[in-house]
């Protein structure tokens, strides 16, 4: 039996802005934490070409648009409108994402627009960064200024991308470890300049959508015992509920605040905070899904070292409270980690369960070492593979009562894996660039991208 998904399903495609853009200093754009930092692997390629897509942005969208999808989820460069983080605009790259909003608009392809992506501008993190309450100031400013720009075009918006994973596993993506006392000050602002972006867009965009937009893996216990359950309980907590419910609920869950109270953090509030937390939600969740976590209870013989090295991995160690597994039961890709559709299922239904607010997936895929024959094609198998099995349990999902709004996965080109280069390969649309060497730049459409364009013509995957 065929299933087609429902008449106004959002098929997209997604990306970021410092992974694709490149142009990394030109039209007054300043300098952001992902052009300065610190990287453990030299090898990868940076950030200052990445795959050009500021200079191409008219034949990717072209590309897109022939492959069909209705919406597209890209970042601004919050260096690009304020080079210094806040101060004056700088208007050459205000208009830059007004012109690719147009362009957008021109193929009747909806804007998803995140405001921020792992990308602080540098200006502010020698200012302490998120650390800082000021950062939080010259956020709202910034937001109300894309609001304003381009709420006239541009209904739909995502606050800050993966908070949850921008803290934890914070060496990889941000170059730096921060101490737990200031990581959690640091959730506190994010979180609260997430609720002032629910408040400004309401206010300032007609028909204005805005939803949070965390990394959400299930974490499952590594076996029936009860502290294994309880290990699971308190990671789904601090790596998922903690962010969408202070989203959703306005608060801090009680076992969130166990873990901080027993890890001695102490987060500071400011007078306005609690009228916001409780009076501005969002729209919709929006969701990124790559993997499951399984987590044991950690005993003596693990020791006591704390850390979490990759947000898909088993190495994660919190002593007293949970440490990784390798699920038997689960295979991984060529990058280490697991692939778990029946886990997409389960995770879409309990955050339904727990918000009942629309989901929309916007990350979800599978990284891979592509060859591109001399043909000029990419015969990739394993990502339409993939791909297949996490659609076929949304599928699977909807039509066990979550509503699931849209699937825009990772990635609609290729670009700069945040951890592996360019050798880590998301896209439809294959790039030709290696780590050092920027070749031709030139685009190529890999299988997947045939494939995805017929599932979204038919709507419906193939039998
Ligand atoms: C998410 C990020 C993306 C993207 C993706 C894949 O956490 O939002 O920016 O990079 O993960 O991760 P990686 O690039 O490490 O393979």
């Amino acid at each position: 039996m065929t299933h087609r998904f429902p008449d106004n399903f959002l098929w997209g495609a997604s990306i970021s802005a410092h992974q694709t853009e490149g142009a990394y200093q030109s039209d007054g754009k300043g300098l952001s934490v992902q052009d300065t930092r610190q990287r453990d692997n030299h090898e990868i390629a940076d950030f200052t070409v990445a795959v050009d897509h500021y200079h191409r942005y008219k034949e990717d969208i072209r590309l897109l648009a022939e492959m069909g999808i209705k919406i597209f989820r890209f970042s601004i460069a919050w260096t690009r409108i304020f080079p210094n983080g806040r101060g004056e605009v700088n208007e050459a790259g205000l208009q830059h994402y007004s012109d690719v909003i147009d362009e957008l608009l021109k193929y009747n392809i909806q804007p998803y627009i995140t405001l921020n992506h792992f990308d602080l501008p540098q200006a502010l993190e020698e200012e302490g960064g998120w650390s800082a309450r000021t950062t939080v100031d010259a956020f709202v400013t910034y937001a109300e200024t894309v609001f304003s720009a381009y709420g006239d075009r541009a209904k739909n918006w995502l606050t800050i991308n993966e908070p949850n994973i921008m803290l934890l596993v914070d060496k990889k993506i941000l170059g730096k470890e921060i101490p737990l006392q200031e990581k959690y000050q640091q959730f506190h602002h994010l979180m609260i300049a997430e609720k002032y972006a629910f408040k400004r867009c309401h206010e300032l965009i007609d028909d204005g959508k805005i939803g949070p937009v965390p990394n959400i893996s299930l974490v499952y216990p590594a076996t029936s015992k009860p502290l294994d359950n309880q290990a699971a309980l308190y990671f789904n907590s601090v790596r998922n509920w903690a962010y969408l419910d202070f989203s959703c609920f306005g608060l801090y869950n009680a076992v969130f605040k166990d873990y901080l109270k027993r890890k001695n953090v102490k987060i500071t509030f400011a007078p306005e905070d609690q009228e916001l937390m409780e009076n501005h939600f969002p729209d919709f969740v929006a969701m990124n899904f790559y993997t499951t976590v399984t987590v044991e209870k950690p005993t003596q013989k693990d020791g006591m070292a704390n850390g979490i090295s990759d947000q898909q991995s088993e190495d994660i160690m919190e002593w007293g409270f949970y440490k990784g597994f390798t699920n038997p039961y689960l295979q991984k890709n060529e990058f280490n980690w697991t692939i778990d559709p029946d886990g997409l299922k389960t995770t879409l239904q309990t955050l339904y369960d727990r918000y009942h607010l629309p989901i929309i997936i916007t990350e979800n895929g599978l990284g891979a070492k592509d060859e591109l024959t001399e043909a000029g094609q990419v015969h990739d198998t394993y990502r339409i593979n993939y791909l297949q099995q996490h659609i076929e349990q949304c599928q699977q999902a909807i039509e066990a009562g979550v509503d699931l709004i849209g699937y825009s996965p990772w990635s609609a080109i290729d670009l700069i894996s945040v951890h592996e280069g360019i050798s880590k390969r998301y896209g439809f649309i294959y790039v030709d660039r290696t780590e050092h060497d920027e070749k031709t730049l030139a685009r190529h459409k890999k299988d997947s991208f045939y494939w995805y364009q017929s599932l979204i013509k038919t709507n419906q995957l193939p039998s």
